[in-house]
């Protein structure tokens, strides 16, 4: 098929696609033809040299004969040389970005893969390249073993805590991928998925708000904080018109209906979503809503709250 597309895999949609094929093709085949010569010998040789008369006792003895033994030995002895340095070039091929690659920064944690783009876009869930232009990504987890994967470029590269790893891919045709999670890591490990999107030169210029979202840092919670909630929430323990932010991560709130919640991230969200639906005992439901906060923004709100021990 001239996508590339097989039985085994997906249409190539990487410029490195091609070759792992080609390579995993080879190697395929090489097993193949391999299995079928061992196994048609096996019963070749049972058969030929089986008991042929109740009285028989032993075998013929099989002398020493140095042309089989020779050359069972050294071709696929060649054959394995030549898998090693056609693998060797592959493998280098995935792992030298050419000098002109854009490079994005990806973080793998449970469960999501968050990318940032070399102008700063912060877009989690979205790898969003150009058509054309090799791509190298420079990633590393926040947690545990997480390992990257595109079927459809032929790209997996582990991503280890601690360390950074790398991996680099061109897509020439405009379209959609999915990013895999190849590497158990915990309860949702099959939902950590993400996309990759290809777009022609005029998509990438137009680019707009929707796709970049603003990372989630303790320090844009700390902006949010000072500019729209320190008027009625301190950071430090006293009391304005609401309560303070200071221990309120995780503490157990008592509400005006009696009943006791606990302050987790489902609660906080709720609170600035929609402020009545839950009201803090011995405070007023004075808490405006906002509209305006985007996901990505009280995320880094609560990622403020937490270190507001
Ligand atoms: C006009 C004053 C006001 C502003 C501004 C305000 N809040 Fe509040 N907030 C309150 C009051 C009063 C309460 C307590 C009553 C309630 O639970 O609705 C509250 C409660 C909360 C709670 C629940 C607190 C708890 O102890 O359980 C959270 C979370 C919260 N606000 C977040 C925010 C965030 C985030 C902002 C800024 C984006 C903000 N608030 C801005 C008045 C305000
Ligand atoms: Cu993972």
């Amino acid at each position: 098929m001239d996508n590339g597309s097989s039985i085994w895999m997906p249409p190539q949609a990487s410029t490195v696609a091609k070759s792992v094929d080609d390579l995993f093709d080879f190697i395929l085949w090489l097993n193949i033809i391999s299995f079928a010569m061992i196994a048609i010998g096996t019963v070749y040789f049972a058969w030929k040299y089986r008991r042929k008369t109740p009285d028989q006792l032993a075998t013929a003895q099989i002398p020493h004969n140095t042309i089989a033994e020779l050359s069972w030995t050294i071709i696929p002895g060649i054959l394995v040389m030549w898998v090693f340095v056609w693998g060797f070039q592959v493998f280098l091929d995935l792992h030298m970005a050419p000098a002109d690659s854009l490079e994005y920064r990806v973080k793998a944690s449970q469960w999501k893969w968050e990318i940032t783009e070399p102008d700063g876009c912060y877009t989690p869930g979205a790898l969003h390249v150009p058509a054309g232009k090799p791509i190298k990504l420079l990633m590393h987890s926040d947690d545990v073993l997480h390992s990257f994967f595109v079927k459809d470029f032929r790209i997996k590269q582990d991503v280890i805590p601690g360390r950074y790893a790398s991996v680099w891919f061109q897509a020439d045709k405009p379209g959609q991928h999915h990013i895999f999670c190849t590497e158990y890591c915990g309860t949702s490990h099959s939902d950590m998925l993400a996309t990759v999107y290809v777009h022609t030169a005029e998509e990438m210029a137009k680019k707009d708000e929707t796709w970049c979202k603003s990372e989630p840092t303790v320090e844009r919670g700390q902006m949010l904080y000072t500019s729209l909630c320190s008027a009625c929430h301190s950071n430090d323990g006293r009391r304005i018109v609401g309560p303070s932010f200071k221990g309120l991560y995780g503490r157990d709130e008592k509400l005006t209906t009696g009943e006791t919640v606990n302050a987790n991230e489902n609660y906080i969200v709720e609170s600035i979503r929609d402020p009545q639906a839950k009201v803090v005992d011995g405070y007023p439901p004075a808490m405006p809503a906002f509209p305006q906060l985007k996901t990505g923004d009280i995320d880094a709100l609560i990622n403020y709250m937490k270190t507001l021990k």
